[in-house]
């Protein structure tokens, strides 16, 4: 498969997804999304692969949705085009997304950074949610992400002034993970998108379900959730594994059964 709005490689047992229109600061567009909903499926349904990597380049991650083909689209027309059916399917992605974020994340950018389970920032890191500038506000779940990350006071001055905070803000508000130099934010994020593919797959994939039902479930549903995930693991052949090999002092070999 060839993209022209993306770039795919992969090391390891990780997938590594570059969004790639740096002369538009990697505006998302129409094509962009659909070449990286289709990549990311297709990642997420590879048994060799056990974690992605998405990434964007040093000056811009994403500067959000591409303005050009905003401006002239009806609502009709965005309706019709269902793009937000086309984002759901990033949300519905099993396996585990690190995002390593530099330079620009903004509007529809800064929600797929919100999309990435674990994010390691370089220091140029400007993120936010300008909608509100051109008149508009997110559409891929700013004001609904944004707020479960930072909480509603911060997110609503993000959300109501559209200024950006930098990168260690974005840290001091438990926006991202990890804020690292700019030559380093690659290399640390695939390090460690390469640990949580040598972990056993089946229990990467209910444990990061498990996590995210902790947004939306009252607390003794998602006690109940986890544990039907804990029952569930038991009967995987990697648990015999991962507790055998402890007991006999040795190196789990996981298959994902
Ligand atoms: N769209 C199109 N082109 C963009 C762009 C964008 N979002 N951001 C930057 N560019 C282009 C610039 O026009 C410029 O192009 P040329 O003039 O060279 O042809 C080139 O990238 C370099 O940008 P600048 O010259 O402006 O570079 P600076 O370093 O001076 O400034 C900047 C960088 C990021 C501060 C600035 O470019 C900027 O403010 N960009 C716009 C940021 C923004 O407002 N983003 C939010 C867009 S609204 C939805 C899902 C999602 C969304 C909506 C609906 N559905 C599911 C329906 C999301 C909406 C948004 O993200």
């Amino acid at each position: 498969m060839t993209y022209e709005c993306i770039s795919v490689a992969r090391e390891d047992r990780v997938g590594i997804v570059t969004l790639n229109r740096p002369k538009i600061l990697n505006a998302l567009n129409l094509q962009l999304v659909s070449e990286l909903v289709h990549e990311l499926e297709r990642l997420d349904n590879d048994p060799d692969i056990g974690a992605i990597l998405l990434t964007g380049g040093d000056k811009a991650f994403a500067a959000g949705a591409d303005i050009n083909e905003m401006a002239e689209a009806s609502a009709i027309e965005i309706m019709k085009r269902d793009q937000f059916a086309v984002w759901d399917r990033i949300s519905r992605i099993s396996k585990p997304i690190v995002g390593a974020v530099s330079g620009f994340a903004l509007g529809g950018g800064c929600e797929l950074m919100m999309n990435c389970d674990i994010v390691i920032a370089s220091e140029t890191a400007v993120i936010g949610q300008p909608e509100i500038k051109l008149g508009v506000m997110p559409g891929a779940g700013g004001t609904q992400r944004l707020v479960r990350a930072v909480g509603l006071r911060k997110a609503m001055e993000m959300l109501l002034t559209g200024e950006p905070i930098s990168a260690q803000e974005a840290l001091r508000c438990g926006l991202v993970n990890r804020v690292v130099p700019v030559e380093a934010y690659f290399r640390e994020a695939l390090k460690l998108a390469k640990q949580i593919a040598a972990q056993p797959p089946l229990a990467v994939q209910v444990i990061k379900k498990a996590a995210l039902k902790a947004e939306d479930l009252p607390l003794q549903d998602g006690m109940d959730y986890e544990r039907n995930g804990f029952y569930l693991l038991l009967a995987s052949e990697d648990r015999r594994e991962g507790m055998q090999a402890f007991l006999e002092k040795r190196k789990p070999r996981f298959t994902g059964n």
